[in-house]
């Protein structure tokens, strides 16, 4: 009667040993196995493409910086045959190459179109009238003065081409003798 019942308690023991390492064992697998598939798997398949994108960024990087310099075409008139421009403010970024087209649609006055340097508008305008109408009445080779067209009669137009200057304000004028107290704007560079 002793024998079986060592066999019997072995037995048991066997069984509550399964028992106990199939439980551990099933809980380990749910634990660890599941989430390790995931992360394996698509670092598998995502791995080649990072290896092809860099060389096609490069490619597309390459052309941009070609362009580099900005440029700006802007359009100005005049109000009527008031002494005075079409619009009171224009904008252009520093270093760019603008040209501005400036219309005298006027039916009656001479104008013209001239970038100067801040506060200077009435000062370049009272010198152009001493350099008369044969400088566009505008002082000759004026550090204010940074561009500017020619004196246009009524249905002319003129196109000024300058390299926008520092990042600021700065004042656009007609220096027609007298117009610069109401033909005048901002001209602003970003
Ligand atoms: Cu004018």
């Amino acid at each position: 009667m002793k024998k079986p019942l060592v066999i019997l308690f072995a037995m048991m023991s066997a069984v509550m040993l399964l028992a106990i390492a199939c439980g551990s064992d099933e809980a380990d697998p749910n634990a660890t196995a599941t989430p390790a598939p995931p992360a394996t798997v698509p670092a598998g398949d995502r791995a080649p493409e990072p290896t092809a994108a860099p060389t096609a960024v490069p490619a597309t990087k390459a052309p941009a910086p070609v362009g580099g310099g900005d440029s700006a075409t802007l359009d100005i008139n005049v109000k009527g045959d008031a002494l005075q421009f079409s619009v009171a403010d224009m904008f252009a970024t520093a270093g760019s190459e603008v040209s501005v087209t400036f219309t005298n649609s006027s039916s009656v006055n001479s104008h013209n179109w001239a970038l100067v340097e801040n506060g200077t508008k009435d000062a370049v305008a009272a010198d152009g009238t001493g350099a008369g109408p044969g400088n566009n009445w505008l002082p000759v080779d004026d550090s204010r003065v940074i561009g500017n067209t020619m004196v246009l009669s009524p249905g002319q137009s003129d196109t000024a081409t300058f390299t926008a200057p520092a990042a600021g304000t700065y004042q656009f004028v007609c220096t027609f003798p007298g117009h610069n107290f109401t033909m005048f704007g901002g001209f602003i560079v970003n």
